[in-house]
């Protein structure tokens, strides 16, 4: 702010400082005019007004020091210093307008999606094989009245072997075949194997349960998720799925047996293919057999799928051991029975000729989208 000295003899020199201030607030007008034309956004811009018209901008300091002007000149550099304050003003706002609308137009632009590109395909999954196997026997022993069963996974050592007749030394039985829990507390009798509790061998323990709860007579399917302690090979896998089946009715024979069985296998491989029944040991049947269907590749002239037999092995299958129906509170003298009891991996590789078992469980989806 300049500071005036009003001494006599110096009215010539105030006079003249006064109306320079017409012509710096007409300088200061085209240099802030040119300034706001330049800012390149909103915050330069506010930089400007600062500058120009805050508490100690430029031009506030050209109104502030007004009081200083002579009373003869005060009216027209005021009228000065108000135009330019004006023209300043209108230039601020207008150029604000502009940037503001050119920020908003490019932070538009930035978050726009763009819907002219191609989505990203979603991955679609496909029944597995296993399941629509599953589903297919089930139907088929639904279509001849049988009902559905399931039970736990986890189950005793009694209703897994010991109700099905099997032996306290049968191999199966051993550390080395089953997978046993072991019980919390560690316990050496559950950690030697000597645990009552196991992963199921085979889903007959469902069987079981229907023997000991269900009215007799009884037609029923048990399909499942079974456990062995096996390494996966082609032929093997430790975890794999079981459909067994068990029959009790009074009269049942081997023929029924033989007739359901051979109807299975023409329902899910076709009507030309052939079963035979070879003689077998199972502790929980008497007689017992081991199903074969002839081979679909060959047509029983022996091939690499056949192993040059012109059969494949499908399922094992009896009459059920008379001490097996007492067990489970059943007169034997009354009532007979047959069970079987079918891999479902193998199954479903023996009719889509699958070389290898660990296929199932490898998830790809080139290979699951073929069924
Ligand atoms: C096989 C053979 C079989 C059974 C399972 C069974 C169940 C009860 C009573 C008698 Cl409750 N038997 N099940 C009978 C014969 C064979 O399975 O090779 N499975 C993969």
């Amino acid at each position: 702010m300049r500071v005036r000295r009003r001494r006599r003899g110096e009215e010539t020199e105030r006079k003249r400082e006064d109306m320079g201030i017409v012509d710096e607030v007409a300088a200061l007008r085209e240099q802030t005019l040119a300034r706001i034309a330049q800012a390149a956004d909103t915050a330069a811009l506010e930089q400007v007004r600062i500058g120009v018209l805050g508490k100690a901008g430029t031009l506030t300091a050209h109104l502030r020091s007004m009081g200083q002007v002579a009373k003869e000149e005060r009216a027209q550099v005021g009228k000065t210093v108000n135009e330019v304050r004006s023209a300043v003003e209108e230039a601020l706002a207008a150029r604000k307008a502009a940037l503001d609308a050119a920020e908003l137009a490019a932070a538009i632009d930035a978050a726009a999606v763009d819907v002219t590109l191609p989505g990203r395909a979603q991955q679609m999954g496909t029944r597995h094989l296993i399941n629509a196997i599953t589903d297919e026997i089930s139907e088929i022993f639904l279509g001849l009245g049988y009902t559905v069963a399931h039970g736990p996974e986890v189950e005793t050592d009694y209703y897994n072997f010991e109700a099905l007749n099997a032996p306290a030394d049968h191999p199966s039985r051993s550390l080395a075949d089953t997978f046993y829990v072991v019980d919390r507390s560690g316990d050496a009798a559950s950690v030697r194997g000597e645990s009552d509790v196991l992963l199921r061998t085979q889903t007959s323990g469902v069987q079981v349960h229907a023997m000991e709860d269900r009215e007799l007579p009884i037609y029923v399917i048990a399909p499942g998720k079974v456990y062995r302690r096996d390494v996966a090979d082609p032929s093997h896998l430790p975890q794999f799925h079981q459909i067994e089946g068990l029959v009790v009715d009074e009269g049942i024979t081997f023929g029924d047996l033989k007739g359901t069985l051979d109807y299975l296998c023409k329902q899910v491989f076709g009507e030309e293919r052939k079963t035979r029944f070879r003689a077998h040991y199972f502790p929980f049947t008497e007689p017992s057999a081991e199903v074969d269907v002839s081979c679909g590749i060959c047509h029983g002239e022996g091939c690499r799928m056949c192993k040059g037999t012109g059969w494949l092995e499908i399922l094992g299958c009896g009459m059920v051991d008379p001490n097996v129906l007492s067990m489970s509170g059943i007169d034997p003298e009354k009532y007979s029975g047959f069970a079987f009891g079918m891999g479902v991996e193998r199954i479903a590789c023996l009719k889509y000729n699958v070389p290898d078992l660990r296929m199932l469980l490898e998830g790809d989806m080139r290979f699951l989208r073929q069924f």
